[in-house]
């Protein structure tokens, strides 16, 4: 039976590929920074928790000790890490914790997996945030970096770590380049979690309006739980190597606004302009979107395609959930939850 530390398990990523994992006859060893009940939310929605296989423990990547006693009592086959702030804007209060776990964080567990075993794997999530300003489209893994944001930055950190430690130390380590993948089991703190769930609160007669940033940002988005596959599929290679995972097309926040209203039998029409532009219900006349600038970013990305040529060649990695169907299973994931705490009450 092989085992798997997975970091940041109570996240999307982690609690997907946690589920893969367990489907795949490995124990995993999933560590979270905060073990309270409602954080817990995915691996109880995956029915992860009860599984004999899994084990839950408390550890960050601030302290590479704890993170060596932890490697030594489990000896894992292969580490997966998932920790880290994964949202782009960064307030000046979260500038060192946000730098201590995307960036140094990686690098203490590195470390970690070298005194402990050379022979453990290890998987690093990386960020298409590590492109920002580019010159070329669709991006791939010989497309130069050059991050705008400090969160961008401290991926690009953790990756070449990955890469020295693969060079220097001869470890089997990966770096995915992940560009956005969503799922029922984002963070609302994401524009499509909190599109699926404001439109579906709209649609039960539970909200009255969806306030959105930038409409026209566009981002190259796929479905989580393959992206989780293709991560697993990098482990089992005979060489470590970098890929970019990608669906290859880029849509706008417009869009994703639209293929939602349509998975919920609504139709969008846009009206004004700017900050003045409102999406109205066709179906019942009502304004259900609106612009709020508080949402705008300082500085967008341009828009980031991927070409995950490799990864579906090397790989065999063969993605086949496209936005209408990852729209529409965000929105019905979410009517569902919500009439299941309507039926508590
Ligand atoms: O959903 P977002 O916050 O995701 P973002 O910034 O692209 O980051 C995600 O993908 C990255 C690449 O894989 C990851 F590295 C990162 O950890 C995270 O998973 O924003 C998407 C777009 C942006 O252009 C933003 O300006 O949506 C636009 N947007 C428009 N209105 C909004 C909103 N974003 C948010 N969060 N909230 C809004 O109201």
């Amino acid at each position: 039976m092989k085992k798997a530390f997975i970091t940041g398990v109570s996240g999307q990523d982690g609690a997907y590929l946690a589920q893969l994992l367990l489907k795949k006859d490995y124990k995993v060893y999933g560590t979270t920074r905060n073990l309270a009940g409602h954080h817990l939310w995915r691996l109880k929605e995956l029915n992860i928790l009860d599984n004999p296989c899994f084990h839950l423990m408390h550890c960050d990547l601030e302290s590479l000790s704890s993170l060596r006693e932890h490697l030594k009592k489990i000896n894992p086959d292969e580490v997966y890490n998932f920790a880290a702030t994964s949202f782009v804007p960064v307030t000046p209060d979260q500038l060192e914790i946000m730098s201590s776990a995307t960036g140094v964080g990686p690098l203490r567990l590195l470390e970690a997996v070298r005194e402990v075993n050379l022979e453990t794997k290890f998987f690093q999530a990386g960020s298409s945030e590590m492109f920002g300003q580019v010159h070329t489209s669709p991006q791939n893994e010989q497309t130069p970096f050059h991050p705008r944001n400090a969160y961008g930055a401290a991926k690009l950190y953790a990756y070449w770590n990955t890469r020295i430690y693969r060079e220097i130390y001869n470890i089997y380590a990966c770096n995915g380049i992940l560009y956005n993948h969503e799922s029922p089991l984002r963070e609302e703190l994401f524009v499509t979690r909190k599109i699926s769930h404001s439109l579906a609160s709209i649609k039960l007669g539970q909200d009255k309006v969806l306030e959105l940033g930038n409409l026209d940002a566009k981002r190259d988005w796929g479905y989580a739980p393959e992206y989780m596959d293709a991560i697993w599929r990098m482990m089992q290679q005979e060489h470590p190597d970098c890929y970019v995972l990608a669906s290859g097309r880029a849509a706008s926040v417009r869009k994703f606004v639209e293929l939602t209203a349509t998975a919920l039998d609504m139709e969008i029409e846009w009206e004004g302009d700017g900050k003045n532009e409102v999406g109205r219900d066709r179906i019942t006349g009502m304004v259900c979107v609106r612009i709020n600038p508080e949402f705008y970013r300082p500085c967008e990305a341009v828009p980031l395609v991927g070409d995950s040529q490799k990864a579906r060649t090397v790989l065999n990695w063969t993605p086949t959930v496209n936005l209408e169907a990852i729209c529409e299973k965000m929105a019905r994931a979410d009517i569902e939850r919500i009439k299941k705490i309507e039926r508590r009450k």
